[in-house]
């Protein structure tokens, strides 16, 4: 059978299972990336996998997400981060080098190797033609220490780019059409290969950008082909070594097509509070404006960030809009300031952040009460920027740098014609990167008071009788399980005080009814725990004993930190059953561990006298995992 591009890397790096979608495989992981909200706790994993030195090709580490310091805990987690680096053999790219996805993409990133990252945008990689996966920071440990990474065999989506883009549409406008059509559960169990003649036309960066978001769309990944425009990308970064070419074999089968004709799309912007929430900027009209925030791992290259400012360069910003930007990257900054580029934008009034994460985490730079802010980020879920009650646009870097002038919403076809974007040389300097020692078993691994050890499961009992803790509708976050932004990020290594803080935007009081109750079970509707790959929004609940999470589906990464935790993801056989059910019901499982074997479960809901059916997708391997109280406890039982 002629294999399309993922089949192609996947069947190279198959260690068990078959290529047959749905069917649950193992496979090698030649790099992992890891950040700082969660790779405190992915190496403190690690070291309780007792290895002596990582067994990948190549790990990395980044700092971009905790980078305020506020107080102690973010600089100790750098200090641990960067000590654990050095101790396990692996590279740590220092606070200030930029973002994981960016920099990966500029320095490592590598056409048909797989990369698994503890970041649910890990697949941003995939403009380069890798193979790459957003997970939990307990599968990336494991994968560091040299164990498989498993999943379901994807589905693949062909999506045929035909046509030319218009002026000043551009890749945004792609993904966001994409999002239009697909919505954000569009891509549960697929992964999105771009093919046809509109991918010559996108640059590296340009194709990362649509990767990136096809986490939006719940993927398990997106990916590129590697062609001349990939090898001109890795030959200025000075690395054409690690480019190798990669296309689909002629023929190769997909599960669904979809083709999108570029000349046929405008400038779109998701509207709050969706990332498919997707319509034309014209039809959505002139909405004021109070901020707008440029950068992320969407957005924040050399190009994107040059167009921005050729668009702002002599102009000032609106009087009501306070403007953002932070570079993707220390390369980037650099090449901004070489070119004078960056000095347009602090004329024109932008404020400049440093090469992080930053506004897009909640992490400073939040709107005003009830404010409109443009962001050329990736995800506007609610409350993500901060504050509660601010309304969230995503579009290109175009439309936002000419709404920051405006100071309403601005299609940027309104601006004329575009400016020429000349090739320019790029600066290659990795010396912010700081390689493993040879000796690592000398290294000492430093912690502080903010790094508390792994809390720990127990194994599942033979019956479960829980109260509904909390039922919650469709589309529910891990943004809405477990917060980030600046109070609660500082956290991440310490989960007993992590875990006051979940549900916190949806029922405040939900942390103490857990507790008194002695744990219980979320109800969710479609799409549960969509977005983030954290795996505090399982650890945190796990630490409050939910032991049980009944949804109408779930989303690929959280399901799967569910079962690392020891969590018992379930869902209803019959959706009529998750109207039936209300908060304070208590439900009753008996004989868990025997009705495991089989594909459904009797739940008894004893306060109001009926019974239901649940399903579980979880395969044999997972049934063990659940069975032992989390991957860790049947890592440990099987060694
Ligand atoms: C995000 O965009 O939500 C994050 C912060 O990058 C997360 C990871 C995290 O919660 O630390 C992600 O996307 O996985
Ligand atoms: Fe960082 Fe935002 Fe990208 Fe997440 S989506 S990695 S918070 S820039």
């Amino acid at each position: 059978m002629a294999l399309n591009i993922t089949y192609q890397i996947i069947k190279k790096h198959l260690l068990s299972g078959e290529l047959t979608p749905g069917a649950e495989i193992a496979i090698a992981i030649d790099q992992t990336l890891t950040q700082d909200a969660t790779g405190t706790m992915a190496y403190l994993q690690l070291e309780a996998l007792g290895v002596d030195r990582v067994q990948t090709e190549l790990s990395v580490s980044y700092v971009d997400h905790n980078t305020l310091q506020n107080s102690f805990e973010n600089a100790d987690d750098h200090r641990y981060l960067q000590s654990v680096a050095a101790r396990y053999g692996i590279y740590f790219s220092r606070p200030g080098n930029g973002i994981c996805h960016q920099v990966h993409l500029e320095r490592f990133g590598a056409p048909g190797k797989t990369l698994l990252g503890s970041d649910s945008h890990t697949p941003t990689a995939g403009g380069l033609g890798m193979l790459a996966f957003g997970a939990g920071g307990l599968d990336v440990a494991v994968a560091m220490a040299g164990g498989p990474y498993y999943l379901k065999v994807p589905e693949v989506v062909k999506i045929n780019l035909t046509g030319r883009l218009a002026p000043w549409v551009g890749a945004k406008d792609i993904i966001l059409e994409v999002l239009r059509r697909l919505t954000v559960k569009g891509g549960i169990g697929r992964v999105m290969e771009y093919a046809g003649p509109g991918v010559k036309q996108l640059s590296v960066p340009e194709r990362a950008t649509i990767a990136n978001m096809g986490a939006e769309l719940g993927a398990t990944s997106s990916i590129f082909p590697s062609d001349e425009v990939t090898r001109e990308f890795l030959k200025a970064q000075q690395r054409e070594s690690a480019w190798s070419a990669l296309e689909a074999e002629p023929g190769a089968r997909y599960d669904e097509e979809l083709t999108i004709n570029l000349d046929q799309l405008e400038p779109l912007a998701a509207c709050p509070h969706s990332p498919d929430a997707v319509r034309t900027i014209k039809a959505i009209g002139p909405v004021p404006v109070d901020q707008v925030a440029i950068g992320s791992c969407t957005n924040s290259s050399y190009h994107d960030l040059r167009l921005v400012a050729q668009i702002l360069k002599g102009k000032v910003v609106h009087p009501r809009v306070s403007l953002v930007v932070s570079p993707g990257s220390r390369q980037v900054y650099q090449m901004l300031a070489r070119d004078g580029i960056l000095e347009d934008l602090i004329a024109s009034g932008a404020r400049i952040l440093e090469a992080a994460c930053g506004p897009c985490i909640g992490m400073g730079q939040a709107p005003p009460s009830g404010g409109v802010s443009v962001r050329t980020f990736n995800r506007n879920f609610p409350g993500r920027s901060g504050t509660a009650d601010a309304k969230v646009y995503l579009t290109g870097p175009a439309a936002a740098a000419a709404t920051a002038l405006t100071g309403t919403l601005t299609d940027p076809r309104d601006l004329g014609d575009p400016p020429a974007q000349p090739a320019v040389a790029v600066i290659v300097d990795d010396r912010m990167i700081i390689a493993p020692p040879e000796n690592n078993r000398e290294v000492e691994v430093l912690r502080g008071p903010n790094i508390k050890p792994l809390p720990r499961q127990v194994p599942l009992p033979e019956q479960l009788k829980l109260p509904v803790l909390l039922k919650v509708g469709d589309n529910i976050t891990t943004d809405h399980i477990m917060p980030a932004g600046a109070k609660v990020l500082p956290l991440r290594s310490n989960i007993p005080a992590i875990s006051k803080y979940v549900f916190a935007s949806i029922d405040e009081s939900f942390p103490q009814r857990a507790r008194e109750s002695g744990g219980g079970v979320v109800v969710g509707g479609e799409n549960y725990g969509q977005g983030s790959s954290r795996e505090h929004a399982a650890l945190a609940p796990m630490y409050l004993e939910v032991k049980v999470v009944l949804a109408k589906s779930f989303a690929r990464i959280h399901q799967a930190n569910l079962v690392n935790f020891g969590i018992l993801p379930l869902t209803f056989t019959d959706p009529a059953d998750y109207d039936r059910l209300e908060q304070g019901d208590i439900l009753v499982i008996d004989a868990v561990h025997q009705q495991l074997k089989q594909n459904t479960l009797t739940i008894s809901n004893v306060t109001r006298g009926w019974s239901f059916a649940a399903a579980h997708a979880l395969s044999p391997r997972q049934v063990e995992i659940i069975r032992a109280g989390g991957l860790l406890n049947y890592t440990r039982l099987k060694s």
